[in-house]
């Protein structure tokens, strides 16, 4: 608890441009969330070097990342944003963290099994470990809910493990948090692949709308995007093209799954297809907008990033110095 509030901790790799997965499986629940609980919004760019990157692209990918977070409608003065590097204390736990979690465990993650067969020749530590280093950071700020997309469900569990391990032996160290994900849209599927999720890493840009796309761009994808040669609008397994872009379509409208069946009843995926695109635009026009004038303001994103590194380093102080004295490090002499 922080002032009385539950305290959330959520974040993403700016590994590439955003897609309309990443906003409607996680942004989008930030943004509601984020009033009722005291947030905590980390551009994790520790993680994204488990892969490698090019520094300069990184930096400008990290900057427009944090940028986002504040374009798609989450207030800096009441949500901590800001760069995992800035605080050391993620490293610092994670190293702690790494001595209480099994070489077992972390072999059964599958996006570590995911990314090692994508990444063959770069199979690094860091990539083995990257779950340590996402339960530090939640851990870190004693977090009691972390909004993410399915896919990061097994990370949440092994962070919950590792918690549970480490209270077990020191006492109530930290909080027990739980995964918060959305009722809809958690998990956006490829549009040229409707078995894949949707992914900002995927090669092929047509899989994908991202958040900058412009609005023809949008609506081409979608025109494009694959779906079967059942002709009829219906939320089934058997169509998973369409479930998809059901799925898409009521994330942005707020209508649920059968509404969007009756609203399409005889229609064709022409029609269908025009209106999920028409939806996306609408809703991710705005964020666009917001983001064109905040990259303008140099010295405002500069000074976000200047105040939430300190609030965060903070906060995390706090719970780095409790597990130090825990584990039996000696008490700093000043
Ligand atoms: P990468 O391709 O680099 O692995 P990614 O697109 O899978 O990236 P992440 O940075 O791993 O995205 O995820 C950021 C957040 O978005 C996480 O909370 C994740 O669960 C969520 N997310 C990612 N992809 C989807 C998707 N297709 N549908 C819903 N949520 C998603
Ligand atoms: N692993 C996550 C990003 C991430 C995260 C976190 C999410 C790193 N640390 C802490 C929630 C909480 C991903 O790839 N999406």
């Amino acid at each position: 608890m922080i002032d009385g509030k539950k305290v959330l901790f959520s974040g993403m790799q700016a590994t590439g441009t955003l897609t309309i997965g990443n906003y409607l499986g996680a942004l989008k629940n930030w943004v509601s969330l984020s009033e009722e609980y005291e947030c905590f919004y980390s551009v994790v760019d520790l993680h994204s070097i488990t892969v490698r990157q090019d520094p300069a692209e990184l930096r400008r990918r990290a900057r427009a990342l944090l940028t986002l977070y504040i374009a798609a409608g989450l207030d800096p003065k009441k949500n901590c944003i800001y760069y995992q590097s800035h605080v050391s204390g993620h490293a610092e736990l994670a190293w702690i963290l790494n001595c209480f979690t099994y070489m077992g465990e972390l072999n059964r993650m599958t996006q570590f099994k995911d990314k090692s067969a994508k990444h063959a020749d770069n199979i690094n530590a860091g990539l083995f470990t990257y779950p340590v280093l996402m339960a530090a950071d939640i851990l870190l700020y004693q977090a009691d809910v972390v909004p993410v997309g399915i896919d990061q469900m097994q990370h949440l569990e092994i962070t919950r493990d590792i918690a549970q391990r480490f209270n077990a032996i020191y006492g109530d160290v930290f909080t027990i948090p739980e995964p918060y994900i959305g009722k809809v849209g958690a998990k956006i599927m490829s549009l040229q692949d409707p078995a894949k999720k949707m992914s900002k890493s995927d090669e092929n840009p047509n899989a994908s709308i991202y958040l900058m796309d412009d609005p023809d761009t949008i609506m081409r994808k979608f025109k494009r995007a694959v779906t079967d040669s059942e002709a009829c609008v219906r939320y089934t397994d058997e169509q998973p093209g369409i479930k998809n872009l059901i799925d898409i379509y009521s994330a942005c409208t707020g209508k649920k799954p059968e509404e969007v069946e009756r609203e399409f009843d005889g229609k064709g995926y022409g029609d269908f297809k025009t209106a999920v695109g028409e939806a996306a635009v609408s809703v991710l026009k705005p964020v666009q907008e917001r983001f064109a004038e905040l990259e303008k303001d140099k010295a405002y994103i500069d000074s976000v990033i200047k105040e939430n590194a300190e609030k965060a380093g903070y906060f995390a102080q706090k719970t780095l110095r409790k597990v130090q004295k825990k584990v039996g490090f000696p008490e700093k002499i000043r």
